[in-house]
């Protein structure tokens, strides 16, 4: 009997939270492995692994190939968390629904926990990826890791998104940041998926153009919530970005238009892959849902 998608989604989560524990020790000094592991285990949707590790199935790869990325990632992801809730970056108190890292620990020990987490989770993918995977797809799917992580996407979007702060901006540049920002983890989650589960040029350029729409989505429901939502139903601070004076998508096209924005590319996300016969109900419910999310 085929499986719900919200038995699905239940699966997935329990297996990405079991390896993320697994793969995770506490090792001397504790103190530096108790806040990578706080803020890592501290719960969150698990969206990018669930995208990797569903982009992988949908092509008849196995989960063990890619729940080492997926795990990888989302420490990737975490770190970006804890580094943007520091004092010098957003200055969070809360992210999902706990204290931020360095509020629980130092300010200190929370950039060592973001550094630490960025250079184990590429030892997590060469180490855990099983061999049989080959190192070719090992290799690419590192590349595009530490792409992802470094000056080229992430750390540009975030660098872009401080110096914008107070100032006028105008659409491209808004658009640069959540590329970078936020859609480089979403690009990377079907990406790697897709590589490891063995997708050809088309796929992967239908799978990396889904990514595309969902990522730009995901973003832009973000700039909704800060607006629309309260601390407890986002486990963070909600009206940041007007406190802090930012273009958002709500501020430069106004909220009815970035609702209908948003759901316009989820369903175009959805027609991307239709068109190129990926069936997935797990990859169609996700770029559905982004449109109803709450956090
Ligand atoms: C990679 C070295 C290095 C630095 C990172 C701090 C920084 C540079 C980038 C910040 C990136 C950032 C925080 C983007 C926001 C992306 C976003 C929408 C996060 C929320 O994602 P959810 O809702 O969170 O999926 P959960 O908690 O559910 O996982």
């Amino acid at each position: 009997m085929e499986k719900s998608v919200k038995q699905q989604f239940e699966d997935y989560i329990k297996i990405i939270e079991q390896k993320l524990d697994e793969f995770l020790p506490v090792k001397y000094p504790e103190e530096i492995w108790e806040s990578m592991r706080y803020s890592v285990l501290a719960g969150g949707k698990r969206l990018r692994p669930m995208l990797c590790l569903e982009t992988c199935r949908v092509l008849s790869g196995s989960y063990e190939q890619a729940i080492p990325a997926a795990c990888a990632i989302e420490m990737l992801h975490t770190q970006s968390l804890i580094h943007d809730d520091l004092p010098c970056m957003d200055n969070d108190d809360y992210r999902r629904g706990k204290l931020t890292n360095h509020k629980k620990f130092s300010e200190s020990t929370a950039v060592l926990a973001g550094d630490a987490l960025l250079s184990f989770a590429p030892q997590i993918i060469i180490q855990k990826t099983p061999k049989t995977v080959g190192k070719d797809k090992i290799l690419k799917v590192l590349e595009e890791f530490l792409i992802s992580a470094g000056a080229e996407k992430l750390i540009a979007g975030q660098v872009v998104d401080i110096d914008s702060e107070g100032k006028q901006i105008d659409k491209n540049t808004l658009n640069f940041i959540h590329e970078n920002k936020t859609g480089a983890l979403f690009k990377l989650s079907l990406r790697a998926g897709a590589i490891l589960g063995g997708a050809n040029d088309a796929q992967l350029a239908a799978l990396t153009n889904y990514a595309e729409k969902i990522g730009l989505a995901f973003q832009i429901m973000d700039d909704i919530l800060d607006v629309t939502s309260t601390l407890e139903e986002l486990g963070k601070t909600p009206g940041k970005d007007a406190l802090e004076e930012k273009a958002t998508y709500v501020s430069l096209y106004g909220m009815d238009e970035a609702k209908k924005q948003v759901a316009s590319l989820c369903s175009e996300a959805c027609d991307i892959l239709e068109k190129k016969n990926i069936i997935s109900d797990v990859l169609r419910e996700i770029a559905l849902s982004i449109t109803e999310r709450v956090n």
